[in-house]
């Protein structure tokens, strides 16, 4: 019993309840065949109880009527085949927003909560009363199902009027405290009684049976009165910007009357599972029934023992397991079925299917014994998909379009069935699912440090190679595919790093370079170890030793053009100054003291007309930088 709104339509409308009940019997009168004035009131007095008998000229379900004018205008009712108890479909209510509107028309205004009225005006049996009810715990029963429409459901309530206000039994499910304070409504006066049930999920079908003769004899109600309308309520409220409101369906409506108890009824079902290509497979898929709860239905097919109620089938894959799970479907009863499961035939996979939960386009297998198996899925762009695979060993990653899916959330292995279920939502139309049975090789995050241990950026460039020389893109992360690779660094241009590359590197790869100045990119760079490295510079010359085994390919940063090069005192021809790049680059068989000769000095009068030099003088000498130690590293050959 919503008691605010109801209090209000008390107090505001105690002289309109007559006038409201004329005005509603008379627009069912004109809806509704004419009464059948001597027909015996037994059995189920519902018209059209399943909503199986199609829609009427205004678009509601034969014999039924609806109205949204207490403030939803915007209700209402379809016929819905993907929901459904009994038959084929059901009735689907939709309450829709709260609207400033009245069934009166001299209401106005705004209104927080309004509800829809979807009924039935029993004019069949014009002298029904609720005397003539069968006395049963069954004698009055739906199914009903609701989801919320907004932030949440409203509330939904199931009215039964002899005359409204005066002698209504209200049966109420789940009221939001939006719509007020709802407490059973027993014993007050004028007869109005309701009675509240809790604990209705969303999403799923509920069976509603009681005995409405008891509960009306036991309310004191008048049992003489004629039973006038069966109303359904979806309700809707708007506080501040929140809205609640309901979608409910119905189906299998039914109020018995007469002495005979309502009849029980039973079903059946018998089913066939198809792959892909129609070749039924039922010996490679088991199954079990479920009831509305989830509950598991012993069941043999074919025998008619089901109750009049909502069924599901799920298929599993050759095994029950969360992971061989392939559908879970409604079941048509009373019929033979055909459930068409995603299986395609391949005989590269344990079971010789590959088994999905949705249908695909296509599927493509790549290197099926390999130990990265690759599936390439088409499908719908954004259907979740779940595929499962048989496999030999549990995968060591599985990557879905060249990214890694989650173990244990977006993939999971049952060992006990060997089974691995890996679940994707297609993001445009294709899905790449690739399964690594041996942890893959990535690319390392690759990072350079100069001898001193300062990092290296722009200054230098890399690539990574294949052993045939091809160029991998550089991603850190990314899977390798199997086979030998190799990084090398250039300093303008001068290839002065290859090394294998070690996909467990963590650290900087040192690259054998020393800042000459401060500027950050001038530098002296060698392509092979040094056991030892000093430098000296002025502005007249670049001075440097190099200790090691040698050959060297030396790259030094310089201003200008050098005069001349010398190496342990001695003129060399082989060196290139680069303009461009502003390098000098030497090709040395063997290490030594080498000096660019920038601006003619007078000591090299001295140095070279004495022609007696054993060593390099550093005079002079801004200082030496660095000393260092390591084991020589042999670049591998091409
Ligand atoms: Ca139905």
């Amino acid at each position: 019993m919503l008691k605010r709104a109801k209090k209000e339509n008390r107090r505001r409308l105690p002289k309109k309840t007559v006038l409201v009940l004329c005005f509603l019997t008379l627009s069912g009168l004109i809806r509704l065949n004419a009464p059948l004035a001597h027909a015996s009131a037994s059995g189920n007095i519902i018209i059209n109880p399943s909503f199986e008998q199609g829609l009427d000229p205004q678009g509601i379900p034969v014999g039924w009527d609806l109205t949204g004018c207490e403030g939803v205008a915007n209700a209402n009712v379809t016929l819905d085949q993907t929901h459904w108890v009994n038959d084929i479909q059901s009735a689907k209510i939709t309450t829709g927003p709260v609207t400033p509107t009245y069934c009166f028309p001299d209401s106005s205004g705004p209104r927080p909560v309004g509800f829809v009225q979807f009924r039935q005006f029993l004019t069949n049996y014009p002298n029904l009363r609720f005397s003539n009810l069968t006395d049963s715990p069954s004698g009055f029963s739906f199914w009903f199902n609701l989801q919320p429409y907004g932030a949440g459901i409203a509330g939904f309530e199931v009215r039964i009027f002899g005359t409204e206000s005066t002698d209504e039994l209200d049966y109420v499910f789940d009221p939001d405290p939006s719509l007020g304070t709802y407490t059973n409504y027993t014993n007050p006066s004028p007869g109005l009684r309701s009675l509240i049930f809790q604990g209705y999920q969303p999403g799923q079908w509920y069976h509603f049976s009681r005995n409405l003769l008891a509960d009306w004899t036991t309310l004191n109600l008048n049992t003489s009165g004629i039973f006038s309308i069966l109303q359904f309520q979806g309700f809707a409220s708007q506080i501040g910007t929140q809205l609640k409101s309901t979608i409910f369906w119905l189906d299998d409506v039914r109020v018995y009357a007469g002495s005979q108890p309502p009849p029980t009824e039973t079903h059946w079902t018998i089913f066939n599972f198809t792959d892909t290509k129609g070749n039924i497979v039922d010996s490679k898929v088991r199954w079990k029934i479920l009831d509305s709860t989830g509950q598991t239905v012993t069941y043999i097919q074919g025998q008619n023992s089901l109750s009049t109620a909502p069924y599901w089938v799920q298929a599993y894959y050759l095994e029950y397991s969360p992971t061989t799970l392939i559908t879970t479907e409604q079941i048509q009863l009373d019929t033979r079925i055909t459930i068409s499961l995603t299986m395609i035939p391949n005989n590269s996979v344990i079971g010789n299917y590959i088994v999905l939960n949705n249908p695909v386009a296509n599927l493509t297998v790549y290197h099926p014994n390999s130990s990265t198996p690759q599936f390439i899925v088409q499908g719908t762009t954004g259907t979740e998909y779940a595929m499962l695979l048989g496999v030999a060993t549990q995968p060591a990653l599985i990557q879905g379009n060249g990214i890694d899916l989650r173990s244990g959330i977006d993939w999971t292995y049952d060992p006990t069935v060997s089974f691995t279920r890996i679940q994707f939502s297609m993001p445009f139309d294709t899905e790449n699912v690739t399964l690594f049975f041996n942890v893959p090789q990535r690319q390392p995050l690759i990072t350079f440090n100069d001898i001193t241990g300062t990092a290296l950026k722009s200054q230098i460039t890399f690539q990574i190679l294949d052993s045939r020389g091809g160029i991998v893109p550089y991603s850190p992360g990314k899977i390798l595919p199997a086979g030998t690779f190799f990084v090398e660094a250039y300093f303008e241009g001068y290839r002065i790093y290859r090394s294998p590359l070690e996909t467990n590197q963590s650290t900087p790869i040192t690259l054998e370079m020393l800042p000459l100045g401060a500027t950050g990119y001038s530098y002296l760079a060698l392509n092979s170890t040094v056991t030892a490295l000093t430098t000296s510079v002025s502005s007249s010359r670049i001075s440097f030793q190099v200790e090691g085994s040698g050959p060297y390919l030396i790259v030094v940063s310089v201003d200008k053009k050098p005069l001349r090069v010398e190496k342990d005192g001695l003129l060399i021809a082989s060196w290139i100054y680069n303009a461009t790049t502003g390098t000098v680059s030497i090709e040395t068989a063997t290490p030594g003291s080498f000096q660019l000769v920038l601006v003619e000095s007078a000591s090299y009068d001295y140095l070279y007309m004495g022609g007696a030099i054993a060593t390099v003088i550093l005079a002079g000498a801004i200082g030496i930088v660095l000393w260092r130690m390591r084991i020589p590293k042999k670049l591998p050959s091409d």
